[in-house]
């Protein structure tokens, strides 16, 4: 099931297939839905956002039911064991950890004459956090999300997540509102908010975008989310800032003769677990591993309490290329720009020259996936679908921005008044010469 490709040229198209298999044309109906949805939530707000929740979501929920309750907040610690309270609380001191040390710090640099520049960093004002419901309601993305958020400073911070559907949830059934995934709610205390809005889909990100009578507007908009989430962030991107569109999740595995076909495989799985469009890649320099990882990932399958949807995934982009060298696998590894490359060689050290473009790199045998979703300490909100050629992992950045900062001198002003004055009148723009020029020219002391 899970196909082997030897031929160099064959594997590029079918690697080019994978990374670009979200660039749909299902996509353009699916816009004017989200389109129409983005209007009607700008123009009636909560009252938008209620009808697309009972549309969507088949919840009919109240305004006063959109935000979570400090009731619900509390009670969410009842729900979760000890063992994942204390997991959580060990992964969010490990991100916080790692975030702080990315705090871009403002500086500023005197030169000659007094002439003075710099960048201040500052952070957004507000920040919505989306979080996806059902199968993908993670408390790591929580995490991977409001740390960030919380170490750059931003002082009001906002989540949104969606209502379960109805008859999805037992809750549901028993209480007039809807629960949240009670993990979820424990992860966003632990990082410290409390603005919880029960709230999915493209209503929701219209919502933060442009505010509704409950739902404040903010200045950027983080998280994963499906289709119609993703696209509504690159909607309203421009009216707010985003973090990125995140496609479905990939792993591609360079491996060599030195590793373990077993570890490989289950890293795979990892991978596919996610989503029916999740992409599985092993490229390898060995056919012997390339066989047994083959039989392995078959094996693991047959028992896989995900199966169904693990097996669309590999079915359909699950994948193992055999190449003549390392430097091979580096190379359609680099064309794939992977959301994650694990590096399962000899010496992966070695091999961290010749790649290009990954979201993020795994190290040596010891270092599943896993470990970096979780708890490593770096962010796993990474690229997907190719985007690692031009983009990084979400960040402390994510929520900031910086204003430079000039600041001249009479003499230094005076040093460049006829440059700014030849620049300016090439340009036809008469009061910009003027504006230097009527604090220069024949004045000695142009200050007041
Ligand atoms: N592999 C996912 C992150 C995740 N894994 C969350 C488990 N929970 C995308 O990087
Ligand atoms: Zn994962």
């Amino acid at each position: 099931m899970l196909r082997i490709i030897t031929q160099r040229t064959e594997a590029e198209a079918e690697l080019r297939r994978i990374r670009d298999r979200t660039h749909d044309e299902l996509i353009v109906h699916k816009e004017a839905t989200v389109r129409e949805v983005l209007q009607a939530v700008k123009r009636q707000g909560d009252r938008a956002v209620l009808h697309y929740t009972a549309e969507f979501d088949q919840q009919t929920l109240a305004p006063e039911q959109l935000r979570v309750s400090g009731s619900e907040l509390d009670a969410a610690y009842q729900q979760v064991s000890s063992d994942l309270l204390a997991a959580i609380r060990l992964a969010r001191s490990q991100i916080e950890a790692f975030h702080r040390q990315r705090l871009p710090k403002s500086w500023v640099q005197f030169q000659e004459d007094e002439v003075v520049l710099g960048k201040r960093y500052t952070p957004v004002d507000r920040a919505g956090l989306y979080i996806p419901g059902g199968r993908a309601a993670y408390p790591s993305t929580v995490l991977m999300n409001a740390v960030p958020a919380q170490v750059a400073g931003v002082p009001r911070i906002v989540m949104v997540t969606p209502p379960a559907p109805a008859g999805v949830s037992g809750d549901a059934l028993k209480h007039a509102v809807p629960a949240i995934n009670p993990a979820v709610l424990v992860a966003a205390q632990e990082c410290g908010i409390a603005e919880i809005y029960r709230v999915g889909g493209a209503q929701a990100i219209a919502a933060l975008a442009y505010g509704t009578e409950t739902i404040p507007k903010v200045d950027v908009i983080t998280g994963p989310g499906n289709i119609y989430v993703t696209l509504a962030k690159k909607l309203v991107y421009g009216t707010v800032g985003i973090d990125s569109l995140a496609g479905p999740s990939e792993v591609l595995v360079i491996a060599d003769a030195t590793a373990n076909p077993v570890y490989v495989a289950t890293d795979l799985l990892a991978q596919a677990e996610h989503d029916p469009m999740a992409a599985a890649i092993l490229v390898t320099t060995d056919g012997v591993l390339a066989k047994k990882v083959h039989a392995e990932v078959e094996l693991q399958l047959a028992n896989h309490p995900r199966r169904t949807l693990t097996e669309k995934a590999i079915a359909n982009y699950g994948l193992i290329v055999v190449v003549e060298s390392l430097q091979a696998a580096a190379e359609l590894s680099n064309e794939f720009a992977p959301e994650h490359l694990e590096l399962e060689v000899a010496d992966p050290w070695a091999m961290l020259d010749q790649i290009r473009h990954a979201g993020a790199i795994f190290l040596g045998y010891s270092t599943p996936e896993a470990v970096g979703d979780y708890l490593a300490g770096p962010n796993h909100t990474l690229p997907t679908s190719g985007a690692a050629r031009y983009a990084s992992a979400l960040g402390v950045e994510t929520f900031m921005k910086h204003s430079s900062l000039i600041q001249y001198s009479p003499t230094a002003l005076g040093k460049v008044a006829s440059a700014i004055d030849v620049l300016a009148r090439a340009e036809g723009l008469p009061s910009h010469a003027d504006s230097v020029r009527l604090r220069t020219k024949g004045n000695p002391n142009p200050e007041p």
